[in-house]
C-alpha cells in the first residue's frame, strides 16, 4: 500500500476535475435543480482565513451529495470586488484598484481551488467587471424610472477618516464599520433608494420563506414595524399644532408633559417667543455631535432643557403641560416629537424623576414610585375618564376611534427602517448612470449607452470638500444631455458596496449574457435559489437589501417570483485558538494555505466541518486538525482490511444503514459535525470487525466524499470500481435495517437471571416463552414444573415464576 500523500492526490484530482468538469451546472437538463448559494468574499489583501472555508464546505458537501442524489446542481462563485479596502489600499501603495482587484481575485481563487470547491467556475463572476456592473446601472436606472430612487439632503453619517458617507448600518456603536473612527454627522445631497416602500412585504413574504429563526426575527426588527396613532396637541394660544407618533394612545390621560427632538422646526419658528433661547441653542449645540445611537442609549443619564414660553394642551385631559427638548427623541423616527407618559415608558419615567415632573399612572397593576409600568398584555386602565376599565388592548383601538372622530389624530404605522443612502464619493465604485441638466433636471444615460464606464483616472484619492474624485474629471463630467442635447454634468457620486451583491446570484445564472442581465428561461428554471448560506452579520444590510431589489425586480416583470432565497442559514465564527475573534491586530489569524500544505485539503475540510455545531462559533485548534488527519489515514488504511472475497459482512449490515441514514439525514440539517462523527464511528467498527467487503467500503468512501473529496476519489481509483465517484449514486438505506431488531433479552426463573435469548424487540410473549424452553439453560430450570406467573416486559425481560 502506498503512503497517503494529500498533496499530490489533491493536485492530481483538481486537474482531473477541471477536465471533466463533473461540477458544471447545465442551462438545459431534465434533471431537477438544485441551486447552493455562499456568499461571496470581498477580494481584500490579506486573502482567505480559515472562517471563510467553514460556510462553503457546509454547502459543498450538500451540491456534492445533490449531484450524487441526481440533481442538476448549480453552485456558483465570483468576487464582491468593488468597495473601500481596496481603494484605500491602492492609494496607500500607489496602485490602481483594478490591479489591487486582480492580484487578490487571483490569490483568493487559487486559494479556494486548493481547497477543491466543486464551484461551477465557468460562471465566475466579478461585480467591478463593466460587463457585470452594466446591470447593475440597468437596474438603477429601473429603479431611478419608477421613482424609488431619488436625491435629498441628508445629514449623513460622515467618517471624516475614510472621507465617506456611511450608511446607517454602516455605523457601529457610533464608530466607522471600516476603519473604527468616529462618525460626525454631515449633510449632503444623497441619492436615496426607497426601501422603505417595500418595508411591509418585506415583513410579510418573511412567512414565506424558510429562514433560520434568528434570521427572520432580526430582519422583523430591524424594519421595525410599529401600530399606533399620530396625535395632535394644540400650542397654547396659538395656531399650531404639535404632532406626535405613538404606540399607546391608551395612555393619553397619562400625557404629562411632550418632548421634542432639538432639531424641531417649532423651535426655529417660536425663537421670538421662547424665553431661554439662548440656554436651547446651547443645547442644541451640545447634542448635535452625538449620534443618534448615543442619543437614544437607554442607559445613559437624561438631559433636556424645558422651553420656556411655549406651553402645549392634552388634548383628553384638556391640560397645559410643559414643552422640552431632549436628546432622547429623535428627529428621524415619527414626527420628531412625543406625548410623555412618565408612568408608563421607561425613558420618560426617567427623565420625569430627574427635573421633577408629575407622574400619572393610567394602566393598573405596576408600582409607578419605583418604575414604569410598561407591561401591555395584562393592564387595565385606570384614572382615564371614558376608558376607564378597558384592557389596554381595547382602550387602543377605542382612543383610535375617538381620536379620528374628533379630528385630534389618526391610526398610524411607522417603520424603523429608513431609506437607503445609496452615494459614494469615492472612486471604486460603479458610477451611477446619471446627468444632470439645467434644462431636464436629472437625466438616465440611455440604456444602449450602458455601461458608464469607471473613467481611467490618475489620481483617485478622495477629496477634502467630500466630493468623489470623479468630481476632478472635467472630460468625463462634461457631456451633453441625452434629453435636450444641451451642455449638461454626469453624476460623480458611486454607489455604494451594497449594489453589487444585490442582484449577483441572478448573474450566476447566465454570466455571459450581453442582452440581458440574464434570460427568463434561465431565470425560470433556477430561481429560487434553494439554499443561501452566509453570516448573520449580513441580516440587516446585504440579505434585506438583495430581497428589496428582488422584489422591485418582480414588480417590473424580469424576475419570476417575489423571493430569491427558498432558504437561508448561517453559520457561527470560527474564533482564535485563544477564543477571541481571529484579527490580523490580534495576530491569531490561520492560514488555510499552512493547513493545506501541511496536512491536505481533505483534513482542513474534515475539520472545518467536525469542529463544532455549524450555527455556533468555535475556537480553532491545531489539535484538532491532527486529528481529522489521523482520522483520513485510518481511512486511506482501509485497504488493508479489505476482505478477499466479495462476501456479505451481515454483522456491518445495520450500522452501514444506520450511518448512510444519519448522515444523509445531517448534512440536510447544518448537523455536519455529527454527521462525520457517524463516519468516525463506523470506521472504529470496520477496524474491531477486522475485516470489510468491498462494497462496504464503497459505501462508506461515497458517505465521506462529500467532505473529503480527494481522498475517496482516489480510493475508488484503488479499489477499482467503476467509473469516477463523482458519477455515482448516493446511497440509499433501508428503515428496516436500521432498526436494533434482535436483542438479547434475560429471563429470570423465579426471580434469578437464568439465561437470555435472542429475540426480536417486536415479538410476543408466546415466542418468547418459546425459545425460553428450547434454551438449554433456562429449560433445565423449567422441566417438570408448572409455571404459574408471568411478565414480560418486550426489549427488557422475561420473569417466569414456577412451582
Ligand atoms: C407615548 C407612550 C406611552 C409611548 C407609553 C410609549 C409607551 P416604537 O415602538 O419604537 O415605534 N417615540 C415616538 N417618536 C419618537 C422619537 N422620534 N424619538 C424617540 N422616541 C419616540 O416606539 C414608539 C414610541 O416611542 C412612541 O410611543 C413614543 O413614546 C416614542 F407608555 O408615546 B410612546
Ligand atoms: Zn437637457
Amino acid at each position: 500500500m502506498r503512503e497517503y500523500k494529500p498533496n499530490e492526490i489533491e493536485k492530481k484530482w483538481h486537474e482531473i476535475w477541471e477536465e471533466r468538469e463533473p461540477f458544471k451546472a447545465s442551462n438545459k437538463s431534465d434533471k431537477p435543480k438544485f441551486y447552493a448559494l455562499v456568499e461571496f468574499p470581498y477580494p481584500s489583501a490579506n486573502g482567505l482565513h480559515v472562517g471563510h472555508p467553514r460556510p462553503y464546505t457546509a454547502l459543498d458537501i450538500v451540491s456534492r451529495k445533490r449531484r450524487l442524489e441526481g440533481y442538476n446542481v448549480l453552485f456558483p462563485m465570483g468576487w464582491d470586488a468593488f468597495g473601500l479596502p481596496t481603494e484605500n489600499f491602492a492609494i496607500k501603495n500607489k496602485i490602481h484598484p483594478a490591479i489591487v482587484t486582480e492580484q487578490n481575485v487571483a490569490r483568493f481563487k487559487a486559494q479556494l481551488q486548493s481547497i477543491g470547491f466543486s464551484f461551477d467556475w465557468s460562471r465566475e463572476i466579478n461585480t467591478t467587471d463593466s460587463h457585470y456592473y452594466k446591470w447593475t446601472q440597468w437596474i438603477f436606472l429601473k429603479l431611478f424610472e419608477k421613482g424609488l430612487a431619488y436625491k435629498q439632503e441628508m445629514p449623513i453619517n460622515w467618517c471624516p477618516s475614510c472621507k465617506i458617507g456611511l450608511a446607517n448600518e454602516e455605523v457601529i456603536q457610533g464608530n466607522c464599520e471600516r476603519c473604527g473612527g468616529e462618525v460626525v454627522r454631515r449633510v449632503k445631497n444623497q441619492w436615496m433608494l426607497k426601501i422603505t416602500e417595500y418595508a411591509d412585504r418585506l415583513i410579510k413574504d418573511l412567512d414565506t420563506v424558510d429562514y433560520i429563526e434568528r434570521v427572520k426575527t432580526q430582519q422583523t426588527n430591524w424594519i421595525g414595524k410599529s401600530e399606533g396613532a399620530e396625535v395632535d396637541f394644540q400650542i397654547s394660544g396659538k395656531e399650531d399644532k404639535l404632532r406626535v407618533f405613538t404606540t399607546r394612545p391608551d395612555t393619553l390621560f397619562g400625557s404629562t408633559y411632550m418632548v421634542i427632538a432639538a432639531e424641531h422646526p417649532l423651535i426655529e419658528k417660536y425663537k421670538d417667543e421662547i424665553e431661554n433661547l439662548e440656554e436651547i441653542k446651547e443645547y442644541q449645540h451640545e447634542i448635535s455631535k452625538k449620534s443618534d445611537f448615543e442619543r437614544t442609549e437607554l442607559s445613559k443619564d437624561k438631559t433636556g432643557v424645558e422651553i420656556k414660553g411655549l406651553k402645549a394642551i392634552n388634548p383628553a385631559t384638556g391640560r397645559e403641560i410643559p414643552i422640552w427638548i431632549s436628546d432622547y427623541v429623535l428627529m428621524s423616527y415619527g414626527t420628531g416629537a412625543i406625548m410623555a407618559v412618565p408612568g408608563h415608558d421607561t425613558r420618560d419615567w426617567e427623565f420625569a424623576k430627574k427635573f421633577n415632573l408629575p407622574i400619572v399612572e393610567v394602566i393598573k397593576g405596576g408600582d409607578i414610585e419605583k418604575e414604569s409600568y410598561t407591561d401591555t398584555e395584562e393592564g387595565i386602565v385606570i384614572n382615564s375618564d371614558f376608558i376607564n376599565g378597558m384592557e389596554v388592548k381595547e382602550a387602543k383601538k377605542y382612543m383610535i376611534k375617538w381620536l379620528e372622530e374628533k379630528g385630534l389624530g389618526t391610526g398610524k404605522v411607522n417603520f424603523k427602517l429608513r431609506d437607503w443612502v445609496f452615494s459614494r464619493q469615492r472612486y471604486w465604485g460603479e458610477p451611477i448612470p446619471l446627468v444632470y441638466c439645467d434644462e431636464c433636471g436629472w437625466v438616465p444615460v440611455p440604456e444602449n449607452q450602458l455601461p458608464v464606464m469607471l473613467p481611467d483616472v490618475e489620481n483617485y484619492e478622495p477629496t477634502d470638500t467630500g466630493e468623489s474624485p470623479l468630481a476632478n474629471i472635467k472630460d468625463w463630467v462634461e457631456t451633453t444631455c441625452p434629453k435636450c442635447g444641451g451642455k449638461a454634468h454626469r453624476e460623480t457620486d458611486t454607489m455604494p458596496q451594497w449594489a453589487g451583491s444585490s442582484w449577483y446570484f441572478l448573474r450566476y445564472i447566465d454570466p455571459l449574457n450581453e442582452e440581458e442581465f440574464a434570460s427568463q428561461e434561465a431565470l425560470e428554471y433556477w430561481l429560487p435559489v434553494d439554499w443561501y448560506n452566509g453570516g448573520m452579520e449580513h441580516t440587516t444590510l446585504h440579505l434585506l437589501y438583495s430581497r428589496f431589489w428582488h422584489k422591485f425586480l418582480y414588480d417590473i416583470g424580469v424576475v419570476p417570483g417575489p423571493e430569491p432565497y427558498a432558504k437561508r442559514t448561517s453559520h457561527g465564527m470560527i474564533l482564535g485558538d485563544n477564543n477571541e475573534k481571529m484579527s490580523k491586530s490580534r495576530g491569531n489569524v490561520v492560514n488555510p494555505d499552512d493547513i493545506v500544505r501541511d496536512y491536505g485539503a481533505d483534513t482542513l475540510r474534515t475539520y472545518e466541518m467536525f469542529i463544532g455545531d455549524f450555527e455556533k462559533s468555535v475556537p480553532w485548534s491545531e489539535n484538532g486538525v491532527k486529528g481529522c488527519r489521523r482520522f483520513l489515514e485510518r481511512v486511506w488504511k482501509l485497504q488493508d482490511i479489505l476482505a478477499d472475497d466479495e462476501g456479505y459482512t451481515k454483522e456491518l449490515e445495520s450500522s452501514i444503514h444506520k450511518t448512510i441514514k444519519k448522515v444523509s439525514e445531517d448534512f440536510e440539517t447544518l448537523k455536519f459535525n455529527t454527521g462525520v462523527a457517524a463516519l468516525m464511528s463506523l470506521l472504529n467498527e470496520f477496524n474491531d470487525h477486522g475485516s470489510i467487503t468491498k462494497e462496504d467500503l464503497k459505501t462508506f468512501i461515497i458517505l465521506l466524499n462529500p467532505v473529503a473529496p480527494h481522498i475517496t476519489e482516489e480510493l475508488w481509483e484503488i479499489l477499482e470500481l467503476e467509473g469516477y465517484l463523482h458519477d455515482t449514486t448516493w446511497p440509499v438505506y433501508d428503515e428496516e435495517k436500521t432498526k436494533d431488531k434482535v436483542i438479547a433479552l434475560p429471563v429470570q426463573v423465579n426471580g434469578k437471571v437464568r439465561g437470555t435469548i435472542e429475540i426480536s424487540i417486536d415479538d410476543s410473549q408466546d415466542v418468547a416463552r418459546e425459545k425460553a424452553k428450547a434454551d438449554d439453560n433456562i429449560s433445565r430450570f423449567l422441566e417438570g414444573k408448572q409455571i404459574v406467573k408471568e411478565i414480560f416486559v418486550a426489549g427488557k425481560i422475561y420473569n417466569i415464576v414456577v412451582k
